[in-house]
């Protein structure tokens, strides 16, 4: 059991505070606290008390939003470098807030994992990504892509996440390869039992882990490899810094060559333009998502690319210019690699596991 305390802190203004509001901002700023995550603290200011009622309307209304048809998912294609094929799609949720409009996860999410709402929300876009993914594998078989789904360490401490994450997939009749999850850094660095045990089940199962937002945390590589992980997502900062920096293209070119070394498989995120995915393509980086190739789409529209086995990017795209979307996204659903039929990819992909556990042997021993 983990236990932490968060604190808010109010002081008592001279004549003017009774002893009940006294405790009442406390509250406000023990609010405040909480939804910076957990062991946080804040001390009461009065421009709290909105912040704290907007956060409160929030958190009523993201209850059941799911049930009343609110929430969407979208899936933002990856390709696979080399090609331009489209090999997989990462889900990210929506949210159509009856009064604020079309809600970013960057809105919502840190909300719903203070809450604990991540939960009920994170098992509906599971089931949605799989139901989706299973719907573009039977509409092209011969393509059928990775969906990949983000998951917080909320989550995967939930003691039946597994068991979620299988009834998903039984549910929607996908196979676990066809399933990617995404985990940030800092989720898989805590490492606790709980969380370790999830990671080597979900591997077990069949599962692909990959390392969200890779770099933010600067974890160690070699750490990884104990870990169950099969891929990582190189930040979109470090990919935004290439061209311009000199430094983030050296941190790109060695994350990339130790994770090929230990037998990872390498996403950038973020790509915006075409010299970027030059960049990343002659750096021997397997998948790439941004606006360069394509913004998130509807799952009808991904399939649509699959059935055309498009290549992207297709043109300049109808939203023109690049519509930044630097939200942490709550994604379900990545790519997939070539798939000329399922059975040949699902035995190239258990090609790459034994290579990936042969390289992690081959260090380990190396070390000893
Ligand atoms: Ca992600």
């Amino acid at each position: 059991m983990f236990l932490t305390a968060s604190v808010g802190v109010a002081a008592r203004a001279p004549r003017r505070t009774s002893p009940g509001s006294l405790l009442r901002d406390a509250d406000t700023a023990l609010y405040q606290a909480k939804a910076r995550g957990p062991g946080s603290w804040s001390i009461f200011a009065p421009r709290m008390r909105m912040t704290v009622l907007r956060r409160l309307e929030r958190e009523t209304a993201l209850h059941g939003a799911a049930e009343r048809g609110e929430l969407r998912v979208r899936y933002q294609p990856q390709v696979e470098l080399a090609t331009g094929r489209v090999v997989g799609a990462e889900a990210l949720t929506r949210w159509e807030h009856p009064a604020d409009g079309l809600l970013l996860p960057a809105e919502f999410i840190r909300l719903a994992e203070a809450t604990g709402l991540i939960v009920p929300l994170g098992r509906w876009v599971l089931a949605e990504a799989c139901r989706q993914a299973r719907t573009w594998s039977n509409a092209s078989p011969q393509n059928s892509p990775l969906v990949c789904a983000n998951v917080s360490v909320r989550q995967l401490r939930e003691p039946g996440f597994v068991a979620e994450v299988v009834e998903a997939l039984e549910g929607a009749g996908l196979h676990p390869d066809c399933l990617e999850l995404e985990i940030t850094e800092s989720a898989v660095m805590q490492a606790v039992p709980e969380v370790r045990h999830a990671l080597r089940d979900l591997s077990r199962l069949g599962v692909a882990l990959a390392i969200d937002d890779f770099g933010m945390g600067f974890s160690s590589l070699a750490r990884l490899r104990d870990l169950s992980v099969n891929g990582l997502k190189v930040d979109r900062a470090f990919v935004a810094g290439l061209g311009r920096d000199p430094g983030n293209l050296a941190i790109v070119r060695a994350v990339t060559a130790l994770a090929h070394d230990i037998g990872l498989e390498v996403t950038a995120e973020g790509v915006e333009t075409a010299e970027q995915a030059r960049m990343l393509r002659e750096l021997g980086v397997d998948r790439a998502q941004g606006y360069h190739f394509a913004r998130p789409l509807a799952g009808e529209a991904v399939g649509d690319l699959l059935a055309r086995d498009a290549r992207l990017p297709e043109g300049a795209g109808p939203e023109g210019g690049v519509k930044r979307d630097r939200a942490r996204e709550m994604a379900v659903g990545k790519g997939k690699r070539d798939r000329p039929h399922a059975g040949a990819v699902h035995a190239a992909r258990r090609v790459r596991r034994a290579t990936r556990s042969a390289a992690r042997g081959a260090l380990s021993v190396a070390a000893e």
